[in-house]
């Protein structure tokens, strides 16, 4: 089953489309309603390319929202559960976004100009509603707005030789989630070391559009030799290193403690954030379900279009959300959501998948 898609504006291209379409893209998906490459050569071809050389990935689809004005950092902290207080001017920090009832409303990157100047870098969903809504409600000094800023995410092992060509020996002392504004042409980007990979790289805040195909154009004339190639997020290896998927692997019925990401909800006593009460419940008896590592055994499987139920006698004890054969770990590779009465390591479930059932087990943790 293959269909074409229909363009139109309200379909948005980003500034390195016309560069993607060059380079031979084979599949888009759809992301915050714009054009995101899912696939090059193939998807296991491109997995073996991102782990063993450098790729440029357009990622532009991750949408900044932009706060700027003296309650910046005040409205920065209502958004999110993690306590930014010790954050400083150069960090970048993965925050989960809750609302009232402590239900996830995304999971981005905050980056850090100043104390009056944020970018939130979205995933998939329109959150500048909520955040504009929330500056507009509280009364906050504060613009809202996105900028014409589009990330471009250099990533795998030979990722700081390719940035080191274009953008100097600075790219070194930039350290993980850290960002530093580096030169490029007549202007400056913020660049990062993150991105939606295990592989180790960087991320290109390209600020104007007109600078998309310049930088795309100069990372593969200054990398030929490092075998570079056009790429993307790829489902087999960021399914190996256990990255989430917001609107795949969790959604607005899911919280923070579901998805694994207790760590990032450790706020100080006197903070003061959306959904902290319900955080603040939740973490006194613990989730009633969490995100697990899946194995499911057999053959490949094709990726799932649906949640897949899991199964223990017959019972629907969780689900499994994303998946994808494995060619390094010669299984297939899976994330599911599991209740607290079968989320233990080793145990044996059942999977229904779209072409049948299938054996599964709840893993240790992810294949990192
Ligand atoms: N980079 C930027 N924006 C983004 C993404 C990104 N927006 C959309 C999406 N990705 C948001 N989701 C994630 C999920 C995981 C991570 C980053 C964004 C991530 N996690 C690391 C991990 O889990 O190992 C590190 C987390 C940490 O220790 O802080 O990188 O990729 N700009």
């Amino acid at each position: 089953m293959a269909h074409n898609i229909s363009y139109s504006r309200r379909l948005r291209r980003t500034p390195f489309t016309s560069g993607v379409e060059a380079a031979g893209v084979k599949s888009f998906t759809v992301y915050n309603r714009m054009l995101l490459p899912t696939v090059f050569e193939d998807i296991e071809f491109d997995y073996h390319h991102l782990k063993s050389d450098v790729q440029v990935w357009d990622v532009a689809v991750e949408r900044q929202v932009e706060l700027i004005g003296p309650d910046a950092s005040k409205l920065m902290q209502m958004l999110t559960p993690r306590d930014l207080s010790k954050m400083q001017d150069d960090q970048c920090y993965y925050v989960p976004i809750v609302d009232d009832h402590g239900k996830m409303l995304n999971d981005p990157v905050a980056i850090k100009h100043s104390d009056t100047r944020w970018w939130i870098s979205i995933a998939d969903g329109d959150l500048l509603f909520w955040v504009k809504a929330l500056a507009l409600g509280m009364g906050l000094n504060v613009s809202v707005f996105e900028p014409d800023v589009s990330p471009l995410a250099v990533q795998g092992p030979k990722a700081s030789d390719l940035m080191e060509r274009v953008f100097g020996n600075e790219v070194h002392d930039i350290r993980f989630f850290r960002q530093k504004r580096l030169k490029f042409a007549d202007t400056t980007f913020v660049v990062s070391r993150s991105g939606y990979s295990k592989q180790g790289g960087f991320e290109i805040y390209v600020e104007g559009s007109e600078y998309g195909m310049p930088l795309w154009n100069a990372l593969f004339e200054a990398g030929g030799d490092l075998n570079v190639r056009p790429g993307c997020p790829n489902l087999i290896e960021r399914i190996e290193g256990g990255l989430l998927s917001y609107g795949n692997d969790m959604n607005m019925e899911n919280t923070p403690l579901e998805c694994g990401l207790g760590k990032f909800c450790k706020f100080a006593e006197g903070s003061e954030f959306i959904g902290k009460d319900a955080i603040a419940l939740e973490a006194s008896h613990g989730p009633a379900r969490q995100i697990r590592a899946i194995s499911i055994q057999g053959r490949a499987i094709a990726p799932p279009r649906a949640a897949w139920p899991l199964l223990k006698d017959g019972e629907r004890v969780g689900q499994v959300t994303s998946a994808a054969w494995s060619p390094d770990f010669a299984t297939n590779v899976a994330i599911g959501m599991v209740d607290a009465s079968h989320w233990d390591p080793g145990t044996e479930l059942t999977v229904e998948t779209s072409r049948g059932p299938r054996m599964a087990r709840v893993e240790e943790g992810f294949w990192i």
